[in-house]
């Protein structure tokens, strides 16, 4: 099999495209459970297919290192789901189209994480490295403790660093690992030149592969773009690349599947687009297990594997099954009148489900409010910070004292030192207003500070 840790050692190198095929590997077991109700039908393998589980992110643009650790250990906890999921459904084998890890520098306690997670799904998950933990020498997989720990821990993780065919007992696998960061030439073109004919007839033959494709490229994951909060720092290490699209043409990691035999191949497994998207009725990105960033905007899918049922010479049968936990979320909103408030609050209740430290919400917000439902808005804030896994604004909403609430200010028998100061506040403020914004901006910000102190409890 194609990993380093085998005797002899593997290349990290490619081999030539077409090379002989007579000498495979011996066939290697599958996990053998009984098949349970909803298996799938005779003559077909069902395997999961997932991708960019990107182990190790560092999410640097949360501050609170808790809520970091939560947002970490939600990509662990992925791996159990995805396991339950693969026993459930009687699959055969769990497939991971690249970026397993976030970058190829992962520490050590990560990656027995990981293995102990994979050692404990107890079937065959294959593995090719993508972009992130590329299958440069010097690399995790390169690690001699990362070597003997999988060993030890997870023996039935494949990892696959060469482009050449592995026959499995139930399959056909034609992995195209990612061998440098950025590869110009076509992971799968060493397929295009296969001699058909002297491989197995009767199994299914499965692509794995990561990488944009021609005609659809995703956008670049290397950092969460700023956004209501202070810059998102350079990830030292992390393996991320310039931005795709920045890129002329961004040629780099490229599938073409038009070039490819399509006749003799089953499924494609691709991995990189973090989302939920069919490409051909063979050629499947599955998205991350667990999601992982803002700006894919609401109605893409994400948080699932995919299940795939595959029979030589058919056409694959997929299903998708939810392995997501948290939620990312985006409103924006124009608070024109206070009740637009109970409205915010309405649609951030129905995003979260109220949920505690299992939500992030990037909140766009314009408008303004009376003084009064400015301090509920500032109080929904507070509890939203202590809430979420992160709160982003941009924006926000102004304070707009209304009529009742200056009267309230200005009529105050009980306290005319307050009441003279806000008449004069008043006074300024008409004359500011449409002359001098900045002055009256300050007249304005006085007059809510004195409203604040004069009517809190
Ligand atoms: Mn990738």
């Amino acid at each position: 099999m194609a990993d380093r840790s085998s005797p002899g050692g593997a290349s990290p190198q490619a081999p030539t495209p077409g090379q002989p095929t007579s000498a495979l590997p011996a066939p290697l077991p599958l996990a053998s459970d009984p098949p349970l109700p909803g298996a799938p039908a005779p003559g077909l393998v069902r395997i999961l297919h997932s991708a960019d589980w990107q182990i190790g992110k560092p999410y640097k643009f949360v501050d609170d290192p808790q809520k970091r650790f939560r947002l970490q250990e939600e990509r662990l906890r992925a791996i159990g789901r995805i396991g339950a999921a693969a026993r459930h459904q009687g699959a055969r084998a769990v497939v991971v189209a690249g970026d397993l890890f976030d970058s190829t520098t992962v520490a050590i306690s990560t990656a027995l994480e990981v293995l102990e997670a994979i050692g404990a799904m107890a079937l065959p998950v294959l593995v090719i490295p993508g972009n992130h933990d590329h299958g440069a020498p010097g690399g995790i997989w390169d690690s001699p403790d990362w070597q003997r720990h999988r060993q030890e821990r997870a023996p039935n993780l494949q990892l696959l660093l060469e482009r050449q065919p592995l026959e499995l007992e139930q399959l056909l696998v034609l992995p195209c690992p990612l061998l440098r960061q950025h590869d110009s030439s076509d992971p799968t073109g060493w397929i295009r030149g296969l001699d058909w004919a002297s491989l197995p007839a009767g199994k299914p033959r499965l692509v794995i592969a990561h990488g944009g494709i021609q005609g659809f490229s995703g956008r670049d994951y290397g950092a969460e773009a700023a956004w209501g909060s202070a810059p998102a720092p350079a990830r030292p290490g992390s393996g991320s690349g310039p931005s795709r699209s920045a890129e002329p043409d961004g040629a780099i990691n490229r599938i073409d599947l038009a070039q490819l035999p399509l006749g003799e191949l089953d499924y494609i497994a691709l991995g990189d687009w973090h989302n939920l998207k069919q490409v051909s009725s063979k050629a499947w990105y599955s998205g991350t297990p667990e999601p992982d960033r803002h700006d894919q905007g609401e109605a893409n899918q994400r948080g699932q594997v995919l299940q795939v049922d595959l029979g030589r010479g058919q056409e694959p049968q997929v299903q998708v099954l939810p392995t997501g936990r948290l939620g990312w979320h985006n409103l924006a909103m124009h608070l024109a009148t206070d009740a637009a408030l109970e409205q915010l609050e309405a649609r951030i209740q129905a995003a979260t489900g109220g949920r505690v430290s299992q939500d992030l919400l990037r909140l766009e917000l314009t408008g303004s409010l009376s003084l009064a439902a400015h301090r509920r808005y500032s109080a929904l804030l507070a509890d939203l910070e202590h809430q979420l896994l992160d709160l982003r604004l941009k924006g926000g909403c102004d304070q707009a004292p209304q009529a009742g609430e200056l009267a309230a200010l200005t009529e105050r028998p009980a306290d005319p030192l307050i009441a003279r100061v806000a008449q004069e506040l008043q006074d300024r403020l008409a004359r500011q207003e449409g002359v001098d914004e900045a002055a009256a901006a300050i007249s304005r910000a006085a007059l809510c500070e004195l409203f604040r102190l004069a009517t809190s409890p």
